[in-house]
């Protein structure tokens, strides 16, 4: 009687365990970034955003325990695939995020299908990467929605040649061509369209040429964490003496490094979807519990699209009851509307891109510290990259 009792337990138990009921009591997420590298900082903010969203929201959402496994690809495109892979087939995660770079989430994009895995970008911004796979979704931005901006603001404040730079490579392309196809249809003339490498670039030789031609403003992209290598060049050339503009989308003064750039940044006007300066009582929240929580470090734009990431995440999970499986999720994600730090946001469910307000801020110094103050704003941009 009683070893029959012990045998029933033990199918019992097998039965349970076979049907995974052990691990459907969690809910993984993977969460892959760049945490070493030229891009670290990337990882670095989207980690500390992502791990203080849970320290806020818990980590029990409808009876399931949110698992966070962060993984370092190096910012290298064949490691965040194989990671991704490991992720989802041992780890059994149930969405992938994270996404520091367009070729990283690019990369990945055929995993998110195979395996009908949401995948939620939080960094990169190249128009096409949600286009990649119907299983992705964006909380960060679209490169479109600031360039199309810049080439609005610029002609109308007496800004009527430019030369470009970008870096070479998605991002930098789309910051390019949507903002020299609006700034041209305003009446603008851009006189070079100069591109520098993605990895290490050397901006003196280009920022010479910058100088000889002479334009109103030189408009740039650079991703985030290469700015200060452009500014320290930009002053080397004695372009801040020259009476050329320095004007971008706002990837180029990063809140994660602008304090330490000087007066160089002083009034430099930029389009960006994010500032830490932005108005509003969610924000002020988030940027002193971030900084609480990371030893004054301030949260940037990155920071902002892996705080938005989980809380897109937390709420598929809500409304899905815990029940799982990616094409549930994913809708459940599709069509979210909330308040973020950055100001009002929803994820279009027909692109599953993220619509927002595209602010013009520039760089003042306020209490000894410089910030992207917000100055004008465009409500509700959709990315332009899409109506096309
Ligand atoms: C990308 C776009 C990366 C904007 C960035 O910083 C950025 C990208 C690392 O899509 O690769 O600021």
């Amino acid at each position: 009687m009683k070893k029959r009792t012990v045998l029933g337990a033990l199918v019992l138990l097998g039965v349970w365990v076979g049907t995974g009921a052990w691990a459907q009591d969690s809910f993984k997420v993977g969460l892959i970034l760049p945490m070493t590298g030229p891009f670290a900082s990337t990882g670095k903010q989207i980690e500390a955003a992502a791990r203080l969203y849970m320290a806020q929201n818990g980590t029990t959402v409808v009876g399931k325990k949110v698992e966070l496994i962060v993984k370092d690809d190096t910012a290298a495109p064949d490691v965040t695939k194989r990671l991704a892979q490991e992720l989802v087939v041992n780890e059994k995660v149930q969405v992938l995020a994270g996404f520091g770079l367009t070729p990283l989430a690019l990369s990945t994009a055929p995993i998110a299908t195979q395996s009908k895995t949401p995948l939620v970008v939080m960094a990169a911004a190249t128009s096409s990467i949600t286009q990649a796979s119907p299983y992705i979704i964006r909380t960060s931005f679209t490169l479109p929605q600031a360039a199309v901006a810049m080439g609005d603001w610029a002609p109308r404040n007496g800004i009527k040649k430019v030369v470009s730079l970008v870096s070479d490579y998605g991002p930098g392309i789309d910051a390019e061509k949507f903002f020299k196809d609006r700034f041209l249809f305003n009446g603008g003339q851009v006189l070079e369209t100069l591109r520098v490498p993605m990895r290490n670039p050397d901006f003196a030789p280009f920022l010479q040429k910058v100088r000889d031609l002479k334009p109103d403003a030189l408009y740039v992209f650079v991703p985030s964490g290469a700015g200060t290598a452009l500014m320290k060049q930009f002053v080397e050339r004695g372009l801040d003496k020259s009476g050329i503009r320095l004007i971008g989308t706002g990837d180029v003064t990063d809140d994660d490094i602008l304090n330490g750039m000087g007066d160089v940044a002083l009034g430099v006007v930029t389009s960006h979807h994010y500032s830490a300066s932005h108005d509003s009582p969610i924000n002020k929240k988030f940027v002193d519990a971030f900084q609480k929580a990371n030893g004054g470090l301030r949260p940037n734009f990155m920071a902002v699209g892996g705080y938005d990431g989980m809380r897109v995440i937390y709420e598929a999970l809500r409304a899905t009851k815990g029940q799982g499986g990616g094409d549930a999720l994913l809708a459940a994600m599709k069509g979210q509307i909330f308040e973020s730090p950055r100001g009002p946001m929803f994820i279009d469910a027909q692109t599953r891109d993220v619509v927002h307000n595209i602010y013009i801020r520039k760089v003042e110094r306020v209490n000894g510290q410089l910030f992207n103050n917000e100055f004008e704003s465009l409500k509700d941009v959709k990315d332009p990259g899409k109506s096309r």
